[in-house]
């Protein structure tokens, strides 16, 4: 379905620059590089990063779509550019090569990343050709697309949250039981953004024994959006319900391989009476729930509770003890090619995963209340709000 929040990115890895143009923003948003360059911070914390993140500072540069501080209506550009890129410069370069120099090409694919399928795919020999743009540093302009995203809802109340619950299987308790605001507080002052203070000692001492062996590790990571008022999403078609949309979203991360909403897989194991959240009514609050396994999604429509997706990323597929793989040139059995990489971005994820939570809930809220600007929204969204109370 066509979407209002619509968005592309662009760049390298090891380009100059990632770019995004954001289209469907409302005019009269009041916004600062600042609100997005917050969340660029983040995605580059965590315990278990590589080289690379002491390299970069990202901080966006808004190009296009805004004047004093507010949007106009127009298309935003995003820029962040790449400090690497320096350091790439010749390789990268959108010229020829220069005449004489060395140039060194990637052949060596490594298992679980794109560079197999997507160098036969595209005809690539050389799999820097893909392995530049599958890399997950791609996250960074999602982040700053969904900065303007976040900066939407929290004009109308809506914010979200994210914390690792795993990570090279060490997990949570199951009877860990906190408030969200103290949930985000712990993971915010995490190193793997881990709000269980006993599971984080074992998780970085996990990251550790992987470093050592040369290994990668993995994890699940939950997002959770407070405040979205009841109807976002539809039940009327398929690709209008929420959770499907959701489910896209999160999939679409890098190295995502699993995806859950409320009580996911869980749900299954439980009969009905164990899994459904009873209806009550008081006159104050109105409609309220025993419980929240559904996630704050019925029907795929947001139902007024907390929206709740978890999910599960793959270990990263450069591994400093590389594993078996075949040189695309001389068809020889070799280890995989391997250059820097992290030992776990889980934590990072987390925030990628907040992002893409984002940019769903602003796309199904300006379908909802959507306007030309802000004030626009702001009636509609007033209005309906109100409407609800005489239910
Ligand atoms: C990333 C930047 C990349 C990787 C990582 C994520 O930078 P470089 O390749 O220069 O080290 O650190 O990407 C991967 C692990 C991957 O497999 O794609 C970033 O900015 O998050």
């Amino acid at each position: 379905m066509a979407e209002i929040f619509r968005f592309l990115t662009a760049g390298e890895s090891h380009g100059e620059a990632l770019t995004a143009v954001i289209d469907g923003v409302p005019a009269g948003l009041p916004l600062t590089e600042a609100d997005i360059d917050v969340d660029l911070a983040r995605r580059q914390r965590g315990y278990g990063r590589g080289g690379r993140m002491k390299i970069e500072r990202d901080r966006v540069h808004i190009v296009s779509g805004l004047r004093w501080g507010q949007t106009l209506g127009s298309p935003l550009t995003l820029q962040i550019a790449n400090r690497d890129w320096e350091n790439w410069k010749a390789t990268m370069s959108v010229g020829p090569p220069e005449a004489g120099a060395a140039h060194k090409e990637v052949t060596r694919p490594r298992p679980g990343h794109a560079d197999l399928a997507g160098a036969m795919k595209y005809g690539h020999r050389d799999i820097r050709n893909v392995l530049e743009r599958s890399s997950a540093r791609e996250t960074t302009a999602r982040v700053a697309v969904a900065g303007v995203a976040k900066r939407l809802l929290a004009e109308f109340g809506i914010t979200i949250l994210s914390h690792v619950t795993e990570i090279g299987g060490v997990r949570t308790s199951l009877d860990f039981e906190m408030p969200w605001d103290e949930v985000k507080q712990c993971a915010e002052a995490s190193e793997v953004r881990c709000a269980h203070a006993e599971t984080e000692a074992a998780i970085i001492a996990a990251i550790d024994d992987a470093k050592t062996k040369g290994d990668t590790l993995g994890g699940v990571f939950e997002v959770v959006a407070l405040g979205c008022p009841v109807g976002l999403g539809s039940y009327v078609q398929w690709d209008r319900r929420l959770d499907g949309r959701l489910a896209q979203a999160f999939s679409a991360i890098q190295a995502i391989k699993g995806v859950e909403l409320g009580l996911g897989f869980e749900a299954a194991r439980r009969p009905g009476s164990a899994v459904h959240d009873e209806i009550l009514f008081d006159a104050d609050s109105g409609f309220r729930r025993s419980s929240n396994n559904a996630g704050g999604l019925e029907g795929g429509v947001t139902n007024g509770q907390p929206v709740i997706v978890r999910a599960a990323m793959k270990p990263l597929s450069t591994l400093r003890t590389p594993l078996k793989s075949v040189d695309l040139a001389t068809k020889e059995a070799v280890e995989a090619v391997v250059e820097r990489s992290d030992v776990c971005a889980v934590p990072a994820a987390g925030i990628v995963g907040e992002a893409m939570m984002a940019i769903v809930l602003a796309n199904a809220f300006l379908e909802k209340f959507g306007g030309d600007s802000i004030d626009e929204i702001r009636r509609n969204h007033t209005a309906y709000l109100e409407s609800l109370k005489r239910w």
